[in-house]
């Protein structure tokens, strides 16, 4: 029995592991497609820049035939699209590499084929802008000749436990009657459950009402956080104690701001979408609001522990550690680290940044160096090496002032060396 031929478009950290996990199952034959030279050269030479260490080892058991030419999308039974979906600065998404995938797909589709999109889009975008441009390309009709189906991704980077074979999925077709098709192509190489909804509009909605439940709940500790810190209440110790409630609670945690091109990107898709239909997402704007001043929320606490260590702006040298969105991942993209530099540039601080997974946006080379030059520390980032951090070796580098972004410090141990210790909640 010929084996069906699969593609998937956009070798990221959705697309690669999606990949190896196909490839792996021995069941098709797979083909990976990337715009990026590098990134495709990489994959051949069985390497990956991401950091997910699964993925690395798994390159070198399963290797991928990876290719930047797009007539590798002939005769394929099964197209899946795992390409970005940024923001604009408008705050609309920008579809531009999924128009583009799309486009190359269309000149490649055939009668029976299958077309999955993993790309987080919003409710409509399926039928509005992907379908369009599938049938103008083809001349085919979706539906009847093609199959287009909706598997959003949920790829959390960089965690140790959930990743693309044990992630629950959803999935919707515009040919429901294929939909089970499709669904057992996935439940063929990965072991989580693949759960069939009705339509493409569901499948699109599940993923963006999950991303926008996230930051709703991460802003609402936000603004606890500056009702706490000025109550002088520990928010962080009452969210843990609230955790040990069984049932109806949720813990999510206040810090610095909320970056990463999920989270911090998604609701607006949904209110954007929810405008064409006139309907204003007054919570969905409310909480996207808070979490974007919680940079200049954390500037604001370095300014009361200067203050309180008579520290004037002149002489305060500030070191922002953590520069990615989150821990242990290498990427800028939405961080409120870049907000917080840049509003302490404007306030004409002296500025030292340092990550360690991120040398070429540091200024120093160690976090040593970076310690060395500074008397107030911004844990921006709580990077392993970074939240390691002790009261001693800070004292010991003249450290005075200490803001705990994403409160991972010692707390304790930082008052007792008096050091002046403020977190965000704490
Ligand atoms: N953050 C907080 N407080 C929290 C949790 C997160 O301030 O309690 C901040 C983080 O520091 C980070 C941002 O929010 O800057 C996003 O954090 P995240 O853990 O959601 O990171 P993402 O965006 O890489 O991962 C998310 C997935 N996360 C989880 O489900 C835990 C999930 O929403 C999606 O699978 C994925 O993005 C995606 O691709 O949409």
């Amino acid at each position: 029995m010929k084996k069906q031929k699969v593609v998937v478009i956009g070798l990221g950290y959705v697309g690669l592991p999606l990949a190896i996990a196909i490839q792996k199952s021995r069941k098709y034959d797979l083909f990976g497609l990337d715009r990026n030279e590098q990134n495709v050269s990489d994959i051949k030479r069985k390497k990956t820049r991401l950091e997910d260490i699964r993925v690395k080892e798994e390159l070198k058991k399963y290797p991928l035939k990876a290719t930047t030419d797009k007539s590798v999308l002939k005769d394929t039974d099964i197209f899946i699209i795992a390409v970005p979906t940024p923001v604009r600065n408008d705050k609309s998404p920008d579809y531009r590499p999924v128009k583009s995938a799309s486009k190359s797909v269309a000149k490649y589709l055939r009668r029976g084929a299958t077309v999955v999109l993993e790309s987080t889009v919003n409710p409509g975008t399926c039928e509005e802008v992907v379908l369009p441009i599938l049938e103008e390309k083809s001349g085919l009709t979706g539906g009847r000749d093609f199959n287009l189906t909706h598997c959003p991704e949920r790829i959390n980077p960089g965690d140790p436990k959930w990743n693309v074979y044990n992630i629950p999925r959803n999935i919707g077709s515009l040919n429901q009657r294929r939909n089970k098709e499709i669904a057992n192509f996935y439940r063929s190489f990965l072991r989580a459950r693949i759960n069939e909804v009705s339509n493409l509009k569901v499948a699109e909605s599940t993923k963006i009402i999950e991303n926008a439940f996230r930051d709703i709940n991460i802003a609402y500790v936000n603004e606890l956080a500056q009702s706490f810190d000025a109550m002088g209440i520990d928010l962080v110790e009452t969210i843990e104690a609230a955790s040990n409630k069984p049932f109806g609670y949720m813990p999510h945690w206040p810090g610095a701001g909320v970056g990463g091109h999920c989270i911090a990107v998604d609701p607006y898709y949904l209110i954007k979408r929810a405008e064409k239909a006139n309907f204003n997402h007054k919570l969905l704007k409310m909480a996207r609001k808070v979490n974007n001043s919680m940079p200049e929320y954390t500037v604001e606490r370095l300014k009361q522990g200067l203050r309180e260590a008579g520290i004037n702006k002149q002489d305060a040298k500030v070191a922002v550690l953590g520069m990615s969105y989150k821990p242990e991942v290498v990427d800028l993209r939405e961080s409120p680290s870049l907000d917080i530099i840049s509003i302490l540039k404007k306030k004409n601080f002296k500025v030292i940044r340092f990550d360690p997974y991120l040398l070429e946006y540091s200024d120093t080379k160690t976090l040593n160096q970076a310690l060395i030059k500074t008397n107030s520390i911004i844990l921006a980032t709580a990077h392993k090496q970074l939240r390691n951090l002790k009261a001693e070796e800070l004292k010991k580098h003249g450290i005075k002032v200490v803001i705990d972004g994403r409160n991972a410090l010692n707390k304790q141990k930082m008052v007792k060396s008096g050091i002046i210790y403020k977190g965000i909640g704490r």
